[in-house]
């Protein structure tokens, strides 16, 4: 039966510290009560710092960045939707710029969510776009309508990404997707990747063709620019988990769930040295891109269909 004049809801209470969500100038910054934080800029829903609640910065941003606008964020989290690499020539994204358009474009900040309990320890932020966020010119050259949302999720030492991509139109689309995110590092030297043993790999360098990664440790010890497969995540091995290591240690653990590719990449000396916005020179032994994806295949999406792809970075120094 219903009780009269039930008290209130009890309010999360005002003596536990909440998640602070703060939107300036086109920059979202949350922090969490443990000191965790993140900043994302709108330009290209770029994510440009993640600190975890030592208050150690866990991505590389280039010290040349250009943040007006004027050309995509190096550094941090990149998008690349709807093309991976350079324009494809003879198909539907050829009239786009390397990496597609999202990194570049006007995203929407929808808003925040955190669970309700008191002290809350997470807070996911959502952005938005839409064919109404790019220029002309490029809408002109990806005539379809499209819809995304990107969620970034912060919790204590970790970092959600998910991309929905959802057909918006009749007209079917093909894409690619992937988080084109920079690790920072200590020393490329002392640094390994676990974890992509025996899967196969598309060498960039060495014209697309496939190898077999023989490393259990990957070192990087020049430029390196491949697109691993990984396996599906089976009852065996369902935690596909990739794992950076720094001399020996455990620096980040990535999972990943619908990505079926990992770039892995470091422009090294020559590379870097022609990369007008990159700086530091020598800044390539302090960053990794590790960046799960779906961009070996073309994913296409009827009218009216959703595809979805996540990843999960846990920084463990
Ligand atoms: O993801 C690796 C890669 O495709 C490299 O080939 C290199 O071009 C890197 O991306 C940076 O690309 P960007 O267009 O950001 O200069």
């Amino acid at each position: 039966m219903e009780r009269k004049h039930r008290p209130p809801p009890l309010p999360a209470s005002p003596f536990m510290p909440q998640p602070t969500v703060d939107l300036n100038n086109g920059v979202v910054t949350a922090r969490l009560p443990s000191g965790d934080s993140v900043t994302i800029y709108l330009y290209g829903a770029t994510v440009t710092s993640w600190k975890t609640s030592s208050g150690k910065e866990q991505l590389f941003v280039s010290s040349a960045v250009v943040l007006d606008g004027s050309k995509s964020i190096r550094g941090g989290i990149p998008l690349v939707f709807p093309n991976f690499g350079p324009p494809i020539k003879d198909h539907a994204t050829g009239g786009l710029r390397q990496h597609g358009f999202a990194r570049n474009a006007a995203w929407e900040f929808l808003g925040k969510s955190s669970s309700e309990s008191a002290g809350d320890d997470s807070v996911k932020l959502d952005f938005g776009l839409g064919p109404s966020g790019l220029a002309e010119p490029i809408r002109a050259n990806w005539d379809y309508n499209f819809g995304l949302v990107y969620s970034v999720t912060l919790s204590k030492n970790k970092l959600h990404l998910s991309l929905l991509v959802k057909n918006e139109g009749t007209k079917p689309f093909e894409f690619h997707a992937l988080f084109h995110t920079y690790l920072a590092l200590k020393d490329i030297s002392q640094t390994t990747v676990h974890g992509l043993r025996n899967t196969q790999y598309v060498d960039r360098l060495l014209g697309d063709k496939t190898f077999q990664e023989e490393h259990d440790e990957l070192p990087i010890t020049a430029e390196t620019d491949r697109v691993y497969t990984l396996p599906v995540a089976t009852s065996e091995n369902n935690d596909a988990a990739l794992v950076v290591k720094e001399a020996g240690s455990p620096s980040f653990v990535v999972t990943s769930e619908s990505l079926p590719n990992v770039t892995v990449w470091n422009g090294w000396i020559d590379k870097i040295k022609g990369m007008r916005d990159f700086e530091p020179k020598d800044g390539y032994k302090r960053y990794l891109c590790l960046e799960p994806g779906s961009v070996l295949k073309w994913n296409k999406l009827e009218g009216g269909e959703v595809w979805s792809g996540s990843t999960t970075y846990e920084a463990k120094l």
